[in-house]
């Protein structure tokens, strides 16, 4: 029918009865002589144009802003008392909201003043106002915002109930899409983050009859803008701060939908009203200005559900250890292949809300928990280890996994949720020795004892030190110096500096000679802090070196001509496996008055066939 209308004086269709189109306001003076039969006021005159051929009026087509009481594409004002759309009966599955935390404001003026004693909300026309609702739908790309601030202590939101009409539509709701974003300042400012959600993700979880209308105040019991609550889940704690719901909605019908406004009787808008509506045209954010004469900006109805003052939080730590029954306390170990770690969970209850019902998964292990029943109070830790459960896992290869326990209070009032993530890692080192070989210790050094230890060798060439022989390999530290290696207690020491000017340091020390016969894959290690001085051809060396021949020959592993200072770990191979007399020396050489070479913590090592550990009785059959 409106394809074939056209309003005099311009395109600003405003409103049908039957087959007539209404435009411009008529002066006071004509009205009269259109009053129809049924008892309306023509207050515009329509000029029939036919054929049509131009655009259609039908607003959709042309995404406006707003749904205003001039605005003739839907049928707006289809007759209210022909009964056909509207119980004014409210719905039993009517959105009522249970767990208010915040109502950005009322939507209904006329309670029972509407359509069959349902409420009404109405555009108050006779004080300048003229929209019905603003355009946020995702046909239109146009959305709607509103702020709200969140007190002190921070709220746990479940979910978020929006308002939304389409004109036309019975009160069974054709609402079936709403987006959210939550920006934690104004939508597209500088400094603003979303801080939840998404602008195209369907989050509406419910939708039905508010038992309201939306209407003029000049026809409170029109029934074609049954406005509908939706309801949308959120489940996330927001600090204390001022946000920004950014959203729009999706419905079956042609019309709109459209953002009713909060209405407060005989005022133009809610004070401070500062809504705002986004024009995917020019992709800027704008005031939510009434298009009447009032220029009013509104806000937008909606309610917060959850629970105040720092709500639903959690915290999680991951850790992994190799004794079974026990938390260990690091979440990073390093063990050798095929080594069997136990994880630990420990969840704790960081906000103001009790948790009764726990999950946990992890992406390596699975499904840990699942439903389970433990009352974790605010502030109260618990672990799986004291939840009676044993997590093993047998590392193979360098494994990093990473769990998310879900702590939920099943309600009432509402059923709120907590997550917390937290990763683990376990390195895993090739084994030392071949398959069918075990690594055997030939040589543990800590220097706490008599020096040289038994089977250990000084030997020196030094001269013209301050205190000749003090200063050489020895563990009497004679420059009193720190244990420099990574070691504790004493270390060997060959100090330059305490030598003194005029010194020529020359300083070896020799393991005892070691039976490596049958053994392979020689190691050394040791602790250490080399302090040179210069470098070059006849500066202080530190020489690292090994024999076979019980020290007759020496075969040289690594020379410093640097700093290596500590704590430095040295693991060095060495060509000692078979040999019936190895040996390793450290010889810190050609020091004048330089400075030092500290080592502790020696160790050497080999690999033993399993028979020869047999043999040699190391193990018992
Ligand atoms: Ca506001
Ligand atoms: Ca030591
Ligand atoms: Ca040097």
């Amino acid at each position: 029918m409106r394809d074939g209308v056209r309003c005099l004086g311009g395109t600003d269709a405003v409103s049908a009865i039957g087959s007539c189109v209404f435009c411009r306001e008529l002066p006071e003076e004509l009205r009269a002589m259109f009053r129809t039969p049924l008892g309306f006021t023509i207050t515009a005159l329509v000029m029939m144009t036919a054929p049509w051929s131009g655009a259609a009026i039908a607003k959709d087509t042309h995404s406006p802003a707003v749904e205003t009481v001039h605005d003739a594409a839907a049928p707006a004002l289809r007759d209210p008392r022909s009964g056909a759309h509207g119980s004014g009966v409210a719905p039993a599955s009517a959105v009522r909201p249970n767990a208010v935390l915040y109502d950005n404001g009322p939507l209904v003026t006329h309670p029972g003043g509407g359509a069959g004693g349902a409420d009404a909300s109405a555009v108050e026309t006779a004080l300048g106002n003229a929209t019905f609702g603003f355009g946020a739908a995702v046909s239109s790309g146009r959305r709607v915002a509103d702020d709200v601030v969140v007190p002190a202590g921070g709220w746990t939101i479940s979910s978020i109930t929006f308002y939304a009409y389409q004109t036309g539509s019975t009160t069974t709701s054709t609402i079936d899409h709403i987006n959210l974003r939550i920006w934690n300042g104004v939508p597209g400012g500088s400094g603003s983050t979303v801080v939840f959600g998404d602008d195209s993700t369907n989050v509406l979880t419910g939708s039905s009859w508010s038992n309201d209308y939306r209407v003029t105040d000049t026809a409170l019991t029109g029934s074609t803008r049954p406005i509908m609550a939706n309801t949308v889940q959120v489940n996330t704690t927001l600090p204390e701060g001022t946000y920004w719901l950014d959203w729009q909605v999706g419905g079956t019908l042609a019309s709109g939908p459209w953002a009713p406004l909060v209405t407060i009787l005989g005022a133009t808008q809610k004070p401070g009203a500062n809504g705002m509506q986004w024009d995917p045209g020019t992709s800027t954010w704008g005031p939510a200005n009434d298009t009447g004469s009032s220029g009013a900006q509104q806000d937008f109805p909606f309610v917060i559900e959850g629970i105040a003052g720092g709500g639903a939080l959690i915290t999680l730590s991951k850790t992994v250890g190799t004794d079974a029954g026990t938390c260990a306390a690091t979440n990073s170990i390093t063990v050798p292949a095929g080594t069997t770690v136990y994880y630990c969970y420990t969840v704790t209850n960081a906000g103001t809300v009790a948790f009764d019902t726990h999950d946990l998964t992890d992406d390596v292990l699975g499904q840990i928990l699942s439903g389970q029943s433990y009352a974790l109070a605010p502030g109260a830790s618990i672990d799986t280890v004291a939840l009676g459960l044993n997590i093993p896992f047998v590392a193979n290869a360098t494994t990093t996994n990473t769990a998310t326990w879900t702590a939920t209070n099943q309600g009432p009032p509402v059923v709120v949720t907590a997550d917390a993530v937290a990763s683990a890692t376990v390195t895993v080192v090739p084994l030392r020795c071949p398959a069918g070989h075990t690594e055997v210790t030939l040589l543990s050094e800590d220097f706490e004892g008599t020096f040289p230890p038994a089977g250990w060798t000084v030997s020196n060439a030094s001269t013209n030190c301050v205190a000749p022989g003090v200063p050489d390999w020895t563990n009497t530290n004679p420059g009193s110096r720190s244990n420099l290696t990574g070691g504790s207690g004493l270390f060997a020491i060959a100090d330059s500096d305490t030598c003194g000017g005029g010194s020529v340091l020359d300083a070896q020390l020799w393991t005892p000679a070691l039976d490596m016969t049958g053994l392979t894959d020689a190691r050394v290690s040791f602790a250490t802090d080399y302090n040179d001085l210069s470098t070059g051809a006849g500066s202080d060396m530190g020489l690292l070196d090994f024999s076979t021949d019980g020290g007759a020959t020496w075969t040289n592993l690594f020379t410093w001509d640097s700093d290596n200072r500590g704590p430095l770990l040295v693991e060095q191979d060495f060509a000692g496996g078979g040999a019936a007399s190895a040996m390793v020396r450290w010889y810190y050489n050609n020091a004048t008055w330089d400075w030092w070479w500290q080592i502790d913590d020696v160790t050497i090592t080999a690999c033993a066939p399993d028979d020869v550990i047999f043999a040699d009785g190391f193990e018992t059959p």
